[in-house]
């Protein structure tokens, strides 16, 4: 009796594990078949976008603050460097309560970045060096002077009063609730009728009601309005915010103790989403990238699944993000890492991943992800460059990423510009953590890292500007760390980026191959391969600041270097035990082994 029922127990693990050999099988060989082998292409997968934050990108008129006329001065540079496709960050009227994504006027530019007529400009100078260009679709929230709030608010009875949400008072308080992430409650009360408004960001920036067609009209008719000059596209802000839980019930009551999970995945996103789609993107070849956060892998992917015709790509922020909590940086492992990087890779056939270190909501890659001391920022800033532009997804560089910029040395409150965090300063001090504390928290995780203006040469406020200040406190390492020095430099991080991007845009299969890590548990060593019809790359990359090694199995000889961010004697892999320098990374291809890697 017994040793039946060990057969069983024995039998049945042994099923599960031939089982498994034979799924991966069968998914390769129905790849095959069904010519699913890759992806489907499209000119966005292929694409590295170059995110411009206009504030501080480039000051053509010396007020302090960057503009677009800034931009165009700058867009050979971007050529030089080799982006597929820029995305700016807002760009229309605003009274920059949050630095744009507060807008005002969605068919005006702001007037401190100029006019329409440059706007064009840009347009037509981009589109000459054949970079597209997408722009930031921020319609969760408008600002409070947008004339449909000021409408809105004015009385119960106005035809724009559905255009927001407006819920009377609870006994006397707010109708329920829920926190606005930058500090407070999300409702405030305004307007003659004693009602409350909802706004998950700051108070001037009112939540917009989807549930009303006629904003939906709106909004759709402004998307029309850029796409029809010939932008290719929107990053779309919090977009996976817009529809509300309509109980508007406390949030324990639903279960949903968290912010980021009561807003997001709202019950009408997809039907919203599909809405849009139908209505407007797909009458154009555009590519849309949605921040959504708050909601599980499978939510994301539903969004992005090409089948549900809603938005092409995602942001997913757990790889970014990785270690935060709210403004608290805790301690992270690599390990964890890849398991993230991995699990955005896993996307399923019908979505594609995107993938990002940084943007203008967190702090400097090479702050985060690598080590900014002087003696290695440079081979760090490399490495993460390489780790970037082979991944499998549609890659976001961020401004100033591609000189290694570092974070800013914060020394006191009022140093900083940024809505979070003044916004959260006095609920954070109440809760009864000392200003040191959050200081030193904001100094790894802090907005304002990212919005320091760009580093352009060793002058007078980095040549950002020609005025005497900027809106925001330049770095005081521009004289070490600048665009300048990195176009002199053949062996700069620029010029590292520019090889890699090229390298890239060549190799079709390091956009589509597939992805697989082949030392998910070492500790100090990223390394994995990306296998296509015609080649595959090994990518290694010692993410520490320590020497240390990496035993490969014998299936890794014969690799040829292609790029690496140190002097490698031997150019051909035929040693199967490696040994890496601090923050040393290597990419090594191999030509046509996938058909051998199926029947490994
Ligand atoms: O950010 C969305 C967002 O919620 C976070 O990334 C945000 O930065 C904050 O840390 C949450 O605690 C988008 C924009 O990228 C950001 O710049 C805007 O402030 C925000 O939406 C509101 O429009
Ligand atoms: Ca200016």
């Amino acid at each position: 009796m017994k040793t039946v029922f060990v057969s069983i127990i024995i039998f049945l693990i042994m099923s599960c594990k031939f089982n498994d050999k034979e799924d991966r099988f069968t998914i390769h060989s129905d790849k095959i078949m069904e010519d699913k082998a890759f992806p489907k292409k499209a000119w966005w997968k292929e694409a590295v976008v170059y995110q411009i934050y206009p504030r501080s990108f480039k000051d053509s008129n010396g007020d302090g603050i960057g503009d677009i006329q800034g931009i165009i001065s700058k867009l050979d540079y971007l050529d030089r460097l080799g982006v597929d496709v820029v995305w700016l960050s807002p760009h229309f009227d605003s009274p920059n309560a949050d630095n744009g994504y507060d807008i005002r006027d969605y068919r005006k530019v702001m007037e401190e970045f100029g006019t329409m007529a440059d706007f064009d400009q840009m347009l037509a100078g981009l589109k000459q060096r054949g970079i597209k260009l997408i722009i930031d679709l921020v319609v969760n929230h408008s600002s409070d002077e947008h004339e449909w709030f000021k409408q809105s608010m004015s009385s119960k009875d106005n035809p724009y009063r559905d255009y927001y949400i407006w819920k009377s008072g609870k006994d006397g308080k707010e109708p329920n609730n829920w926190p606005s992430f930058f500090g407070g409650s999300a409702w405030e009360q305004a307007g003659p009728d004693g009602e409350y408004y909802l706004h998950y960001f700051a108070k001037k920036q009112p939540d917009l009601n989807w549930e009303n067609p006629k904003l939906r009209e709106e909004v759709y008719d402004l998307m029309r309005f850029w796409l029809d000059k010939g932008v290719d596209g929107f990053r779309m802000d919090v977009i996976a915010l817009i529809s509300k839980r309509q109980g508007f019930k406390d949030m324990d009551s639903i279960g949903l103790q968290h912010p980021e999970f009561t807003y997001a995945y709202g019950p009408r996103l997809h039907e919203f989403l599909k809405e849009m789609n139908q209505k407007v993107l797909s009458n154009y070849d555009v590519m849309t990238v949605g921040e959504a956060f708050g909601g599980t892998p499978e939510m994301t992917m539903e969004l992005t699944d090409e089948r549900n015709e809603e938005i092409d790509l995602a942001f997913w922020f757990d790889v970014a993000r990785i270690g935060r909590d709210n403004w608290y940086q805790n301690d992270w492992s690599l390990t964890e890492f890849k398991k993230l990087v991995k699990e955005q890779s896993d996307v399923n056939y019908y979505n594609w991943p995107t993938i990002f270190l940084t943007n203008h909501d967190n702090p400097r890659t090479v702050s985060k992800f690598g080590d900014d001391s002087p003696e290695f920022r440079e081979p760090s800033a490399k490495l993460l460059a390489m780790l970037l532009l082979t991944q499998r997804g549609t890659p976001f560089l961020y401004q100033g990423d591609e000189i290694g910029m570092t974070n800013f040395p914060f020394a006191s409150f009022d140093q900083f510009d940024d809505v979070e965090i003044k916004g959260n300063y006095a609920k954070v001090l109440a809760s009864g953590i000392s200003p040191e504390t959050y200081l030193e928290e904001l100094n790894q995780s802090g907005r304002d890292h990212a919005r320091t203006p760009m580093q352009w040469s060793d002058e007078d406020q980095a040549g950002f500007t020609s005025g005497d200040t900027s809106w925001l406190a330049i770095n005081p390492n521009y004289t070490r760390i600048n665009v300048k020095d990195n176009l002199e430099d053949p062996n700069s991080i620029f010029h590292f980026y520019r090889k890699l991007l090229d390298i890239r845009q060549d190799n079709e299969d390091l956009i589509y191959g597939d992805y697989q890590d082949i030392a998910p548990e070492h500790p100090n060593i990223f390394a994995y391969t990306r296998t296509g019809a015609k080649a595959t790359y090994l990518v290694i990359l010692n993410m520490s600041s320590s020497q240390d090694a990496l035993e490969l199995n014998s299936s890794y000889t014969d690799y040829q270097l292609v790029i690496a961010n140190q002097a490698v004697e031997n150019k051909l892999l035929n040693n199967t035990s490696l040994k890496l320098g601090p923050w040393e990374g290597r990419l090594y291809q191999k030509n046509n082994t996938y058909h051998e890697n199926i029947k490994n």
